[in-house]
Formats: structure tokens, C-alpha cells, sequence
């Protein structure tokens, strides 16, 4: 028997609603904060459709003060007329139907439906309410609720007050807007996060060339700058417009900013290969790291995928080529590597294709291997064509100058590498093994390293530690700063070859997060500023040369306690002024306080009880949560351009350094987190 296969994403559309709200993790991934973001990005993804099929050049969202959103776009309204098979208005179709996958309807030129592509009707599911006016010469409206329904005994999700109704107000205006209430019955959380938002927002206008994005927080307000040049509050709202003439373009440029370019214009290109689009821009600059972004359909692929495979082999083939035909490379040289072409090498990779597949741990790589060709091929094209215009040449050999600087750097490090191990190998294993105080368990999903500033508090720690578990790197003084240094300088500082022989994973493009032998990667140190700025300079570390672990959730900030509120035989600790003042409620008359200085102040009991005991310590996760925006972030604080940094800081005057930077990585606050 001829039976019809119906596949999960089929199963989704015969679903309800109702379906949305019983398992929300289904359509959103959690309904944590990353979950709250989704819904609103699901409705800002129909605006950009409108934009990107050329029906609209402008997005306005805003955030109000009881929690809601708006989206607005100037496209052509969501269709208002009756359905005749559904026989429902175009409006309702588009906020109670679950759609799978490839969006609406075939003729339209529309990539959407990335990592869930359930639509708007998810938005709707787990709002409180949502309204949806279309301006097509008159307003119509229509509106939606959840609640919950006694007699019923049910929750009834995204529920219509009525049928979509021509209200006969005219307008000039054309275009869609969308105005949602998240359920806080769904959401523990629904604050969203203005940097979160505003950044994606950004990100959306440099993918979409031309397109004026606006946003406004209405809980925020506009900060401005004085006469005096101080920062002050003005009484208008947050209120912040992204528009990028020179799209992803400009983005090098901007993941630039506080770099020095090897030359003033970024390299770009942009073609369409087997139904692939395929967009890149590339600018060197005179740094050593590679920063390379790639998106597909607009959605980041920080774990990569085979669309970056192919736009790094495009880059190594065409490359090798121009080195030959412009003679740098002669007849008996070896090709230069991929890496030594990407040494300083800032590129934005941007392709949209139909029925993407994403994979890895974060479901941010590309899975699909018929993309690998058109990319390699797109960007082997683009390069000859630039490399075959004269007034190009300048930029050409400037790349390969640049690569045949790594290529020697690379082949002597390699020679003196080898000639070290040779000689004294046992001596460097011999120090590595004197600092770890290494823990005797062998299971890496239980085990945990504590990275400990200074070696006294290093040495308290050995002493609390549970050893079957724990282990104990001790850091003497500040650890090298990574940014800006080449792979040869940073191997040769001893702390750093410790660490990565401890993690045991390897490093840069050869590390393999499978092999990692600590699960928890916790950086330990004082709450001072000396503290942060070591915490910064790991997190730098990690950021730069294991993007995968911290990817992975395995890093970890401990955060010892800033006070203890004690008397007789009552102990409370208190990790900030908040708590503190709720501790000494808690403890009550005759209270003592004592102020944490650093680690080494604390007793190995101590320092058990409040840091290092899975039951009772604050340990903070680090993830990425923007990898451009974080990557943008680090060059700033921790690269050597001074002054670009003042700039940034400047801008930034509300936070401190450390505070920024980890606002960008996102952090995650457990109390007791095993
Ligand atoms: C603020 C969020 O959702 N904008 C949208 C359109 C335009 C069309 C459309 C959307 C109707 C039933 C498929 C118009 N005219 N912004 C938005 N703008 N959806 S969503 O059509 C969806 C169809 O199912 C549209 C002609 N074709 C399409």
C-alpha cells in the first residue's frame, strides 16, 4: 500500500496551537531569554522577507514599558482578502497556522525559515496578546489572546477576538505592523535585553543592505553627551536607526574598527552559483588572528558548516593562484597554506539557500554539503575578477605579502619547536607537572579545573579542593595578553602552555573540544580590579584559541563572596552590597562583618564553603552569545589601539570595562550548580 510518509515538519502543521504551548521548547528551543528573543525575532523575520523580496526598505521595532513589542514594515500588508479554500483572511492564516520550513507561498524569492521557521502563529501562541493592524489604503485590525478557560478547564492559545475587520480609516501609510504581549505564564523571563536586541538589529541592517531598521526602547533612556563632554540622560527614550548603504561591507569595516587595515577598502562580491546566494567581503588587517563571520539566511554559523569550507578553500585556491601569476610564489615554492592567508584576515560570508539543515552542538552549522561547491566556486570567481583589474593589484599583493610573512614565521616556529622537543622535552613537562595539582578522577565530564590567581590562594585551594574531581592551576601574576601576539609568542609564555597542556584539547584550529579533559573550566580570581582585568585576559585567551569551549558552556567565572556577616555561631556570605544588606537582616543584632580583600584572605574551609563546593558556590557560565559583537568587544579592551579604545570606552562610560565585556559574552547566574 501506497502510504503518504508524513515527516515531524508536516506533523507541525496538522498541530494546533495548542500544540506551541504545551511543548514550547519544540518551536523556540527554550522558553529562557534566548526563547522570549525568538518570538519577537520570528515576527521581525516576516519584515525582513517583505524587505528582502523588495516590498519594503524599513523596519521600526519598539520596546515598551509593559513588556510588549512592535514591529512595523512598509511592505505591501499581509493579505487581507478571504482564503477560498481555508476560507479564513490572509491575516488569520498567518497568525493561528503553524508553517514549516520554506515560508508562504513558492513564487515568492523568500529563504526564510532558518533554525525553527515556524512563523509568526508561534509568536502568537505564547503572547498574552497580539495585535496586527494592515495599511492597505484603509487600516484593518484584528486581534488575538490566550488565556485560560475555566469551563473548558484548557488554555487557549492565540485565540481571535473576532474576524479581521476593515476599520475604513484611510491611510497612506502601506505596510504591517505586529504588536505583542509575551505570556509571562510561558516566560519566567520577559524582559528584553536592549543590547541583545539592538544588536541583532544592527546585525539584520548590514546583512540587508540599504534597509533602515529603527529601534526604540520606551524603558530606556536616549543617553546623551553634554556640552561638557560628560554622558547624561536626556528625557526621550533609547532610540537608535541601522542603515548600511555599503552592506556586509561595511560590516568588515566595522568588525575592523580599532584594527589597522592593510588596505582602506574591504574586498567584496556577490553572485548567484546553483541557487546559491553567495555574498562575501574580506579585509586584512595587521593583526594575526582570523575573525571570519559567516551567515546563512541571515542566521550566524559561528560552529561554521560547509559554506565556510568553501569560502576558505575559494580563498586558499584563488590566492595560491594570484601568488604564482604575480611571481611572489616561483615554480619550485610550496603553495602557501589557508592559514597563512588568513593570518589578520576579517571576512563576512553570507549566503541564502533553500532547505537548510543546521547541525552541531548549538545548531549553528550548516549541514548541507551541496552549499561547499557554489561558495568555493563564487568566491574563486570573485577573487579572479578583483585580481584581474590593475587597480587591484595593490590590494593583491599586500594579501600576499602578508602570507608569505606567516609562512616564514610558521615554517620557523615549526624548526624551533622541533629542535626544543629534542632537547629538552622531559625538562618543560617536568615544570607543567609542578603547577597543576592534578585531580585523580579520569572521567573529563566530572572533572573540573580551577584556573587561581596568585599562587597563595592557588595553594588554599589544593588544600579545600576534593581531589578525586578538582583540579588546581595556580597563575603567578598576570597572564600573557593573547591579543595581538603571534601563536610563536604565545607558546613561548609558560603559564599559557600549562593551561593548554592541562585542558589537554589543543589550540587554535587544531583544538578538539571532544578531548577537552575538564567539563568545568572555572577562572578564579579576586574581585578586584587586578581580578577582572586576569579574568579578561583568560577570557581573551579562550575566545581567541578555544572558541569551542567556551561555545561549548564549559567556561566558568567563580565568584567568590565579597563579605562575611558573621556572629557567634551564625556564618553568612554576601557576593554583593544587595545581598549584603539582606545578610545582616538575616544574622541580626551583633553582627560582625568582615570584607573579602582577595581569595588568599579566605581559610581553606572558607574558600570550600563559598567557591569551590558545587552545593553551595556562584559560579557564573560564559557563552557567546553575538560572536561578532563579542569579537568587536575584545579587539577593543584588550588590543593595543589605544586611543580606539578610549573611544569605545567613552561610548561605553556607563560600564566598566569588565562589565561590558561580559554583557556581550552573556552570562548565566546558578546558585549550587550541581
Ligand atoms: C511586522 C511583521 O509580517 N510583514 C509581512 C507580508 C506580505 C505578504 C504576506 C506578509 C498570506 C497567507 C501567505 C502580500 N501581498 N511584518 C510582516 N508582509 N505575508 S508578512 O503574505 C503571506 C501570505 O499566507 C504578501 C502579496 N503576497 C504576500
Amino acid at each position: 500500500m501506497a502510504e503518504k510518509k508524513y515527516t515531524a515538519e508536516d506533523l507541525k502543521i496538522l498541530e494546533g496551537l495548542d500544540a506551541v504551548r504545551l511543548r514550547p521548547g519544540m518551536y523556540i528551543g527554550s522558553t529562557g531569554v534566548k526563547g522570549l528573543h525568538h518570538i519577537l525575532w520570528e515576527i521581525v523575520d516576516n519584515a525582513i522577507d517583505e524587505a528582502a523580496n523588495g516590498y519594503a526598505d524599513e523596519i521600526n521595532v519598539t520596546l515598551y514599558a509593559d513588556g510588549s513589542a512592535s514591529v512595523e514594515d512598509n511592505g505591501r500588508g499581509i493579505p487581507t482578502d478571504i482564503h477560498p479554500k481555508t476560507k479564513l483572511s490572509g491575516v488569520e492564516v498567518v497568525f493561528t497556522k503553524l508553517h514549516a520550513g520554506g515560508k508562504f507561498d513558492e513564487h515568492n524569492y523568500s529563504f526564510s525559515g532558518g533554525l525553527h521557521g515556524v512563523g509568526a502563529s508561534v509568536t502568537n501562541a505564547l503572547s498574552s496578546w497580539l495585535k496586527v493592524e494592515v495599511y492597505r489604503k484603509t487600516v484593518y485590525a484584528m486581534s488575538f489572546r490566550s488565556y485560560y478557560d475555566k469551563a473548558l478547564k484548557k488554555y487557549m492559545s492565540g485565540i481571535p477576538d473576532g474576524p479581521l475587520v476593515d476599520t475604513k480609516k484611510k491611510t497612506k501609510k502601506h505596510g504591517t505592523l505586529v504588536w505583542f504581549k509575551p505570556d509571562p505564564a510561558v516566560f519566567p523571563v520577559t524582559d528584553f535585553n536592549l543590547d541583545t536586541v539592538s544588536s541583532r538589529l544592527n546585525e539584520l541592517a548590514f546583512l540587508n543592505q540599504g534597509l533602515k531598521i529603527t529601534l526604540r526602547d520606551e524603558r530606556a533612556k536616549q543617553v546623551i553627551e553634554t556640552e561638557g563632554g560628560e554622558r547624561a540622560e536626556s528625557d526621550e527614550p533609547f532610540f537608535e536607526t541601522y542603515c548600511y548603504q555599503g552592506g556586509i561591507s561595511d560590516f568588515a569595516r566595522y568588525l575592523n574598527d580599532g584594527k589597522t587595515p592593510l588596505y582602506k577598502d574591504p574586498i567584496c562580491y556577490r553572485t548567484e552559483k546553483n541557487g546559491v546566494l553567495v555574498e562575501f567581503a574580506i579585509q586584512h588587517t595587521t593583526e594575526f588572528i582570523e575573525s571570519v563571520f559567516s551567515f546563512v539566511n541571515n542566521i550566524p554559523t559561528p560552529e561554521g558548516g560547509f559554506h565556510e569550507m568553501g569560502f576558505r578553500s575559494g580563498i586558499t585556491k584563488a590566492l595560491n593562484d594570484y601568488a604564482r601569476s604575480s611571481g611572489a610564489l616561483k615554480d619550485k615554492d610550496a603553495n602557501l597554506l589557508g592559514d597563512d592567508f588568513r593570518e589578520g584576515l576579517t571576512a563576512v560570508l553570507s549566503i541564502k539557500m533553500k532547505n537548510v539543515q543546521f547541525e552541531g552542538q548549538t545548531k549553528s552549522k550548516l549541514g548541507n554539503p551541496e552549499a561547499r561547491q557554489p561558495v568555493e566556486s563564487a568566491t574563486i570567481e570573485g577573487l579572479n575578477a578583483l585580481f584581474s583589474d590593475k587597480k587591484n593589484k595593490k590590494v593583491f599583493d599586500e594579501i600576499v605579502k602578508k602570507a608569505m610573512g606567516a609562512m616564514k614565521v610558521r615554517v620557523a616556529a615549526r624548526q624551533a619547536k622541533d629542535a626544543a622537543r629534542a632537547k629538552n622535552s622531559l625538562d618543560s613537562s617536568l615544570t607543567l607537572v609542578g603547577k597543576l595539582a592534578a585531580c585523580s578522577g579520569r572521567k573529563p565530564e566530572q572533572n573540573e579545573i580551577f584556573i587561581v590567581e596568585g599562587d597563595s590562594a592557588g595553594g588554599t585551594a589544593k588544600q579545600a579542593r576534593v581531589r578525586q574531581y578538582q583540579s588546581i592551576l595556580p597563575l603567578r601574576g598576570k597572564p600573557l595578553n593573547v591579543e595581538k601576539k603571534r601563536l610563536d609568542q604565545i607558546l613561548a609564555n609558560e603559564e599559557i602552555r600549562t593551561m593548554i597542556s592541562a585542558i589537554g584539547a589543543g589550540l587554535g584550529r587544531d583544538f578538539n573540544v571532544a578531548k577537552i579533559n575538564y567539563h568545568k573550566v572555572i577562572i578564579l580570581s579576586d574581585a578586584d580590579q587586578d581580578g577582572m582585568h586576569i579574568r579578561c585576559i583568560l577570557l581573551t585567551f579562550f575566545f581567541r584559541y578555544m572558541r569551542e569551549l567556551v561555545q561549548g558552556g564549559y567556561v566558568y567565572i567563580g565568584m567568590p563572596p565579597l563579605y562575611k556577616v558573621y556572629k557567634k555561631d551564625v556564618t553568612e556570605y554576601a557576593y554583593d552590597d544587595t545581598e549584603l544588606a539582606e545578610k545582616i537582616e538575616k544574622v541580626g543584632k551583633g553582627y560582625q562583618i568582615q570584607r573579602y580583600k582577595g581569595l588568599g584572605e579566605m581559610s581553606a574551609e572558607q574558600l570550600w564553603e563559598t567557591t569551590m563546593n558545587p552545593a553551595t558556590r556562584n559560579l557564573i557560565q560564559v557563552t557567546i552569545d553575538d560572536a561578532a559583537e563579542a569579537d568587536r568587544m575584545i579587539t577593543m579592551l584588550m588590543g593595543e589601539n589605544v586611543e580606539g579604545r578610549k573611544q569605545f570606552l567613552a561610548r561605553n562610560a556607563n560600564f566598566n570595562k569588565v562589565d561590558t565585556f561580559i554583557d556581550k559574552v552573556d552570562l548565566e547566574k546558578s546558585k549550587g550548580d550541581r
